[in-house]
């Protein structure tokens, strides 16, 4: 292999992993969350294990929703308000031609309300940075990156020029849920170059029974998972 004998300046690291742990918040977990992921307050232990290890950056989400917030069932009339089962076809505030159809949600991570908190069995002690997502009202936001739209995007947390900044190669992604904000806040992190990597142990889905179905589709954009019960299902 050529190497080049000197090198101008200093190269930037070949791995520089962080770790993102995702909405590990009260309102995801039982028993009490407005939208509890089965199993969602397990990976505790599993998130502080990962706490523990050398991540060059160690960042947790929050789902920091207005009252008013899209995608809360509750913000739209009947018959089309049934939490986990309607859908709402919502357009992008910045072009009229683009739309997505969302699924509608129980109210859940109010700002500055107790289901907003991250679980308190998380070692917060660790965390480098909390990242809050979801605050603009007019559009669903899964991903900490950006919303859901892409033609323009409409928000942008500002997390992957700060990753890009401290010259971070790898994104270790764990937390609430596996199918929806954990999904989304990786095919982000691929698209903008990140090495990615789901921990399957430390993540558990709204839809369980769809877990394949995701999993396939995340690394489809090449995000890798690791670890888990291979493709049997988990609750
Ligand atoms: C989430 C549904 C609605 C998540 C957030 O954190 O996965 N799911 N808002
Ligand atoms: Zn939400």
């Amino acid at each position: 292999m050529f190497r080049p004998a000197i090198t101008m300046g200093s190269q930037p690291p070949k791995f520089n992993p962080a770790l993102l742990i995702v909405d590990f918040q009260e309102d995801f977990c039982p028993p009490n969350g407005s939208l509890a992921v089965k199993g969602g307050r397990d990976i505790a232990p599993v998130l502080n294990r990962l706490l523990d290890l050398p991540f060059t950056l160690k960042i947790a989400t929050k789902d920091w929703h207005p009252k008013n917030h899209v995608s809360f069932a509750s913000n739209h009339p009947h018959p089309n308000n049934k939490p986990f089962e309607s859908f709402f076809t919502i357009t992008n505030p910045l072009n009229p031609a683009e739309s997505a159809a969302t699924r509608l949600w129980p109210d859940h991570c109010v700002q500055r309300t107790p289901g907003a908190e991250l679980a308190p069995e998380l070692d917060q002690t660790k965390l480098d940075e909390i990242i809050e997502k979801g605050q603009d009202e007019r559009v669903e936001m899964y991903s900490v990156f950006a919303d859901l739209f892409v033609n323009p995007t409409v928000y942008r947390s500002g997390i992957s020029k700060m990753l890009k900044e401290k010259e971070i190669t790898h994104v270790y992604v764990a937390g609430l849920a596996m199918d929806y904000c954990v999904k989304y806040s990786a095919l982000h992190a691929a698209k903008e170059g990140f090495g990615t990597v789901v921990i399957a142990d430390a993540t558990k889905a709204v839809d369980p029974h769809l877990w394949d179905q995701v999993k396939a589709e995340m690394e489809q954009a090449g995000v890798i998972e690791v670890g888990g019960r291979g493709s049997v299902p988990r609750g």
